[in-house]
């Protein structure tokens, strides 16, 4: 059996995905995730050129020589765009390996470890009111973990609170925010640290005054604080007993945990930016995260993840896997099966797709008790729809920025 054909294809339901999909000579097919969100068509431009001629004739069951071989051969290594191809590369092997042993994937990676995997939704809101309403809301959807963005007063547009004037594509925007704004601009948004430093822990008081104790909170720091200001949110955020603090500095300074973690006891989850394995082992190494956030998508495969994770066992660093909408359905059910056979899963990030992704990658998961699964069918469980996809032509959409009040550019 040989790989006899790989195409891409770019679809836009209710936001922008890029997916592989390879066919063997024995008309065995599988898919794999490459969206980028914001760059998808690097990516397309990446596997169409430079990828695609190299898997034609190819062994579909070499999923490790196939990955080395991507890796090595490019010399450039790492990046997100190089990363997102080899990840939609390694996926589809993954899936026709799978198919043709008749097993959900998960079986291949050692068999189920537990019956579902506990998974956060979104809520935010401008004020109180609504943030309590989103959190009811999530709570009604069967989520048993919620992630809390507030808005802050004096900030007009924040990354992580949705609006009702949003374009999200799909759902309720007042519910799930979708940062990738449709347009051949990106949004404006406004940014205060020390605002936000002030406002923040009397949220979760609130938060934890209403809905009790028992409910794992999570936050987004989105990247936004120096080491000493992240310092200060995890410890005054101590008392309400977070399920973790995530990106609470920029990604790119690792050394920089190392104050936080002096400083507070608020677990840390970091990793959604990173590319490889490689940027996680010294923060895994020195025990500087939690919860290791990789994408499936953006940093390689199942392969790389799968590696990862083991090596962050050694450290009793649990998986809370990036799992936004720019996660397609197939990505998802990827880190889905990843998750469900390690056994130091922590969580799973979870936000819904819109109805109209959900008619273009047809899903085998399920949702029940706030635990998702992949379900039992051969492969990922996702099939993609080609006509459906075919409707619905790439549309240009960007990640907001952020700017300060002096007009300073900052992290978003
Ligand atoms: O593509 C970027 C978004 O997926 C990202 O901003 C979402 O931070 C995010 C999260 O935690 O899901
Ligand atoms: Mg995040």
């Amino acid at each position: 059996m040989i790989i006899e054909k790989a195409e891409v294809i770019v679809t836009s339901p209710d936001r922008n995905f890029v997916t592989l999909k390879l066919t063997t000579s024995d008309g065995v097919t599988g898919l794999g995730d490459a969206t980028l969100n914001g760059r998808e068509l690097a990516v397309v431009a990446y596997l169409k050129e430079h990828v695609v001629p190299l898997l034609i004739g190819r062994d579909p069951h070499q999923i490790e020589d196939t990955w080395q071989f991507l890796y090595r051969i490019s010399y450039w290594r790492r990046g997100p765009v190089t990363m997102a191809s080899i990840a939609a590369v390694d996926m589809a092997l993954w899936y026709i390996k799978a198919k043709v042993a008749g097993l959900p994937l998960y079986q291949l990676l050692g068999g189920a470890s537990r019956r579902g995997l506990l998974a956060y939704g979104h809520a935010s809101g401008k004020e109180l009111p609504e943030i309590f309403d989103s959190i009811n809301d999530h709570l009604e959807q069967g989520f048993r973990a919620i992630r809390v963005q507030s808005g802050v007063p004096g900030l007009k547009a924040i990354y992580g609170i949705a609006s009702q004037s949003a374009d999200t594509g799909g759902g309720d925007a007042r519910y799930d925010h979708e940062p990738a704004r449709r347009g051949a601009k990106p949004t404006e948004e406004d940014w205060d640290t020390r605002a936000y430093l002030r406002h923040i822990p009397g949220v979760f008081e609130a938060v934890r005054n209403e809905f009790g104790a028992e409910l794992p909170l999570l936050h987004d720091g989105h990247h936004r604080m120096t080491p000493l200001q992240a310092a200060k949110l995890g410890k005054s955020l101590e008392p309400y007993d977070l399920f973790w603090l995530e990106d609470c500095t920029p990604a790119e300074n690792q050394e920089a945990l190392k104050l936080v973690r002096q400083h507070t006891t608020t677990p840390l989850a970091i990793g959604e930016v990173f590319n490889t394995i490689w940027d996680f082992k010294d923060i895994i190494r020195d025990q500087l995260i939690d919860y290791m956030r990789g994408a499936v998508t953006h940093m390689g495969g199942i392969t790389p993840l799968k590696k990862t994770m083991d090596y962050a066992s050694l450290y009793q660093i649990k998986s809370g896997f990036h799992g936004p909408t720019d996660i397609s359905p197939v990505g998802m059910a990827a880190q889905m099966h990843v998750g469900l056979a390690i056994h130091n899963f922590g969580i799973q990030e979870y936000m819904k797709h819109g109805a109209k992704t959900d008619q273009v990658f047809e899903q085998s998961f399920t949702w029940t008790d706030g635990l998702l699964h992949p379900g039992d069918n051969p492969g990922l469980g996702v099939e993609l729809n080609v006509d459906e996809a075919g409707k619905y032509p790439y549309e240009q959409a960007y990640l907001p920025y952020n700017r300060l009040a002096d007009g300073t550019v900052h992290d978003w």
